[in-house]
């Protein structure tokens, strides 16, 4: 069985989409990161990083419990196990590789600043918002053009570089101003049509709509510790006020 540690949010429904995937079984445990849940000693001991999503496997290697964090590591330590999404050499597992990368170096980190900067941040950052903005419509089109050129972004066959980036789109489209308008018209990714037919193509898998199902079950959870959280709590959660280091 695998325990998986997280919130509803798409570093972690792509932890359950892949655990559909591949078919393993699995429990979900909230972590809430407004009330600092992720500094407890006993979650740093699993995630050092103090982040979501982190698994716990109860059959690692050997038949040895296993936590594994970062959801880039914990893709690549659940295709190797079941030898799924993943080829096990050569260079279609160096390309997908490059394609995960991508996510977990640039789609994560610029996508999530620029939600901190259009939700989160006090008035007065213009200049971090067009920054970002920037940043991601520069992503969306090295995006685009590798899925005008691929049907899936490590190559022919569908991967764990789909599986770690499809998460991310579907939540920017529902949140960004500048697609926004195009959202409304029922068509967010107009502007990247490549984009669209991959993201399409992804959502329409029936364990992508599991793991989505799944992921959001979290949600409930997140909105009522939103709703708890007082100032002083969300200076810890993005360390700043008292808390910057
Ligand atoms: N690189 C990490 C990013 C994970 C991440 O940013 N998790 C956020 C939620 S989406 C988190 O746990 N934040 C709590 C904190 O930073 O204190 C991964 O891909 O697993």
């Amino acid at each position: 069985m695998i325990d998986v540690y997280g919130m509803s949010s798409p570093n972690v429904v792509k932890i359950t989409i892949m655990l559909e995937e591949v078919g393993l079984p699995y429990r979900q445990h909230h972590i809430n990161v407004f009330a600092g849940d992720q500094y407890d000693a006993k979650f740093l001991s699993i995630s050092p990083n103090n982040k979501v999503p982190v698994i716990v496997d109860d059959d690692g290697p050997g038949g040895a419990t296993l936590p594994v964090f970062e959801s880039g590591a914990i893709l690549v330590y659940l295709a190797e196990k079941t030898g799924q999404l993943l080829p096990a050499a050569g260079i279609e597992r160096t390309t997908v590789l490059e394609w995960l990368m991508v996510q977990i170096a640039s789609v994560g980190p610029m996508f999530g600043q620029l939600v901190h900067f259009t939700r989160y941040a006090p008035a007065g950052n213009d200049y971090s918002v067009q920054r970002f903005t920037s940043e991601v419509r520069r992503i969306f089109g090295v995006l685009e053009k590798r899925l005008g050129a691929s049907a899936c972004l490590g190559g022919a066959a569908y991967s764990i570089a789909d599986v770690a980036t499809w998460p991310w789109i579907r939540t920017v489209c529902a949140i960004y101003p500048f697609l926004v308008e195009a959202a409304a018209r029922g068509d967010a990714l107009a502007e990247w049509p490549a984009l669209g037919r991959w993201f399409a193509t992804v959502q329409g898998r029936a364990a992508v709509a599991r793991g989505v199902t799944n992921g959001d079950r979290f949600l409930q959870n997140d909105i009522a510790a939103f709703g708890a959280a007082d100032p002083d709590a969300f200076d810890r959660f993005f360390n700043r006020g008292k808390y910057t280091r």
